[in-house]
């Protein structure tokens, strides 16, 4: 019935630049303190919910919700034990029913502000509020996006918006941001702050998003020059508020940039280990933290794809990533530094290179007698699988194996190979699944050790890392609902929420979500909540089914091309098929390419024998006779086919359910989900219909006839 925030106003947040003017007619405002954030939510999110104006007042009285901090709260100071608040941490919070009122509090005010949130999503949710106690602290510390701006975002760009199967690489102006180099027209957005990333910032805080790094990893060098710089804090002072940091990605050899003339170094001064490279970077650094006093770092993609590095110049990734680390270490930075790498003369078989660059480094015994080279403010960036995002791979062997180096999960929120802005598939389910592989790490005697899961690896309890992190590829960009898909607002929803606590159960933050987004009627909760918590696996099974990896066709990687061989052999579908007369799939076990023997050995084993290979993940590790009888009795021929076909039957589902939840949806959204949802019907099918036919030259074999499973 009423708000009380004491001191909402009192200690605003670090204000760099005084002229920020947010975007005419807009229906955003820019705040100066989590806390004011945290009242404004408050009373927006009430007022909607309750159909009513909620009051914010100075004085307690029953039925208020009370947010603050020890030092901004009185009430908070006399109602919560300061041994309950010592338990939460820097950004945990606590919500908990006092005398007829709530108090909601943390240590900090981003805590407080996160505990709105919370308190906001109990009552979208329709929880019991009378008699709260909950208690809520991160288990990771990063919680960040990674917005690829221009690229792979498929959210309301010029290129996506042509028509649903344009997806892929979208042109300049797809950015979410738009800075203006010198010379350039003052048509370019900020200082202005555009409702979008007030909305944007109060999205991500909602699920305790703490850092966004806002351009893409194929850097340009433009985002470090003082301009965007300039910029660049303008938009940090607006997501402050909020608990958000800015990151960069950076270009290894930016000191090379004439841009930059005078302060440029030659290719032979990019020696990570001497002082000139470190001290160009020490110097751009410097300059963005006078301008961005808590920036948090730089992502660095080195010696991939093209991208400049240190094996450019003689050295390794570590270091090139001890190079970057020394460089801002004194000013409180960080450097991710990814995975993502590649390099065709370290192995014929691609999944295994990264493994081999990295093993080695951080395998090392150093001086002091210590494990690993790679620097303490480093993070060593790895995506969730070894090859590419792909909706299906096995985990990544590199998590269960550098135990000696800070590693940050690298997960893909915007959907490059989930079917972009047109297919709906949650991911949550996947992220579940990858957080709770076991990652197969044994005692000397061979027992299997517990809590060894990728979950434990990334928050730092199983191979006793401080540091934590956990990265999410973005997909905010320029349409009206923030996605493109509306149900793509899910994935950004769950990767929050499981960033935060990756113990959390997938169908229970979808159907949180869909509570806090559809609808609250049960029928209609429970018929979404079914349509999503399939769709990722049917994805998998129109797509890739059974564990083949990459099978889309070369630029937009979203329809198929399993016949494609391109010059590169490791961005060709028909490397990762291997079709032939015998059967279908890579042999990556003891008897192929031995990938299986970057795993621990439990799991080494049980990928090495085609019998004991989970089937999910079977044509990873095994190249499957088409004759090879499966779990069902069925050969695999015959399975995969039924895999497509079945992947295609849900689509069907979905899109039949969808449609009769029309009277119990708004008619807007209803008719965007269900238009896209009839061109998903059709991908899915052409998926099926493409990879079955080309899959039969090789088999030669009859299409199976019964009608093949009924679930
Ligand atoms: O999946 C591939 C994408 C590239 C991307 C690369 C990477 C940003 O197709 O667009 O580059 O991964 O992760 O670096």
């Amino acid at each position: 019935s009423s708000i009380v925030v004491e001191n909402a106003t009192a200690d605003p947040v670090h204000r760099h630049t005084d002229d920020l003017t947010v975007e005419p007619g807009g229906s955003e405002k820019l705040v100066t303190s989590s806390l004011e954030a945290a009242r404004d939510e408050l009373a927006r999110g009430l007022g909607a919910m309750l159909d009513t104006d909620v009051p914010v007042v100075d004085e307690v009285s029953p039925g208020a919700v009370v947010v603050g901090t020890p030092d901004s709260s009185e009430v908070v100071r006399s109602e919560v034990p300061s041994r309950d608040l010592d338990r939460l941490g820097p950004e945990g919070y606590l919500i908990r029913s006092v005398r007829g009122h709530t108090v909601v509090a943390g240590n900090t005010e981003v805590a407080a502000l996160y505990g709105t949130y919370g308190f906001l999503r109990l009552l979208q949710t329709s929880k019991p509020i009378e008699r709260l106690n909950e208690v809520e602290a991160p288990k990771v510390q990063d919680r960040w996006i990674d917005n690829w701006d221009v690229e792979r975002l498929y959210a309301g760009n010029a290129d996506t918006d042509k028509g649903p199967n344009t997806g892929g690489l979208a042109g300049e102006d797809g950015s979410i941001f738009d800075f203006a180099a010198t010379g350039e027209s003052a048509d370019k957005n900020l200082p202005v702050i555009l409702d979008r990333y007030i909305t944007v910032a109060r999205a991500l805080a909602s699920v305790g998003i703490n850092g966004f790094n806002i351009n893409n990893v194929n850097a340009k060098n433009t985002y470090i020059t003082p301009e965007y710089i300039e910029q660049e804090a303008a938009l940090a002072d607006a997501l402050r508020p909020y608990g958000i940091k800015l990151a960069l990605s950076i270009r290894y050899d930016a000191p090379t940039d004439q841009r930059f003339a005078p302060d440029t170094l030659t290719a032979e001064q990019l020696d990570p280990t001497k002082a000139p490279f470190r001290d160009w970077w020490t110097r751009r650094a410097t300059m963005i933290k006078e301008a961005i006093p808590d920036f948090a770092g730089f992502t660095v993609k080195a010696n991939s794809e093209g991208q400049p590095g240190p094996q450019d110049f003689g050295f390794d990734h570590g270091d090139g990533a001890n190079g970057m680390a020394a460089a801002v270490e004194p000013l409180g930075m960080q450097i991710k530094w990814r995975t993502f790498v590649y390099n065709a003369d370290v192995d014929e078989d691609r999944l295994k290179r990264a493994y081999l660059e990295f093993g080695p480094i951080d395998d090392e015994v150093q001086p002091d007698g210590s494990r690993g080279r790679i620097a303490d403010n480093v993070f060593l960036q790895t995506k969730n699988g070894p090859l590419d995002f792909q909706a299906r791979e096995p985990v990544n062997p590199m998590f269960g194996r550098m135990e000696n180096t800070n590693q940050a999960i690298e997960l893909q929120i915007t959907q490059e190979y989930t079917g972009q802005s047109t297919m709906l598939a949650y991911l949550g389910p996947m992220w579940q699944e990858v957080f709770n592989a076991d990652t197969g790490a044994t005692d000397e005697s061979g027992r299997l050790l517990p809590k060894r899961k990728v979950g434990h690896i990334i928050d730092g309890t199983a191979q006793g890392h401080e540091r934590t992190s956990i990265v999410g590829v973005g997909n905010l960009g320029n349409a009206d609902n923030l996605t493109g898909h509306h149900f793509s607002q899910s994935n950004l929803f769950a990767f929050g929420r499981m960033a935060w606590d990756w113990t959390l159960d997938s169908r229970k933050i979808a159907d949180d979500w869909t509570r806090m987004t559809w609808s609250g009627d049960s029928r209609t909760v429970h018929e979404i909540v079914a349509m999503m918590m399939g769709s990722w696996e049917s994805v998998v099974s129109y797509q890739t089914p059974l564990g083949i990896g990459h099978q889309f066709n070369a630029d937009i990687h979203y329809e198929p091309g399993p016949e494609e061989t391109l010059a590169r052999p490791d961005w060709s579908p028909t490397y990762y098929n291997q079709a032939d007369a015998v059967g279908l799939g890579y042999d990556r076990s003891a008897s192929g390419s031995g990938f299986s023997a970057q795993y621990f050995p439990s799991l080494a084993e049980r990928f090495d024998d085609i019998e004991t290979t989970p089937e999910n993940l079977l044509m990873w590790f095994h190249h499957v006779p088409w004759g090879h009888e499966m779990n069902s009795g069925r050969p695999f021929w015959d399975e995969l086919v039924y895999r497509y076909q079945m992947g295609v039957q849900y689509v069907t589902w979905m899109r039949r359910t969808w449609d009769s939840l029309e009277p119990s949806l708004d008619a807007r959204r209803f008719g965007e989900v269900r238009a896209k949802l009839a061109q998903h019907e059709a991908d899915a099918e052409m998926w099926r219909d493409e990879c079955v036919a080309y899959w039969q030259t090789f088999s030669g074999r009859e299409m199976p006839t019964d009608d093949g499973p009924t679930s």
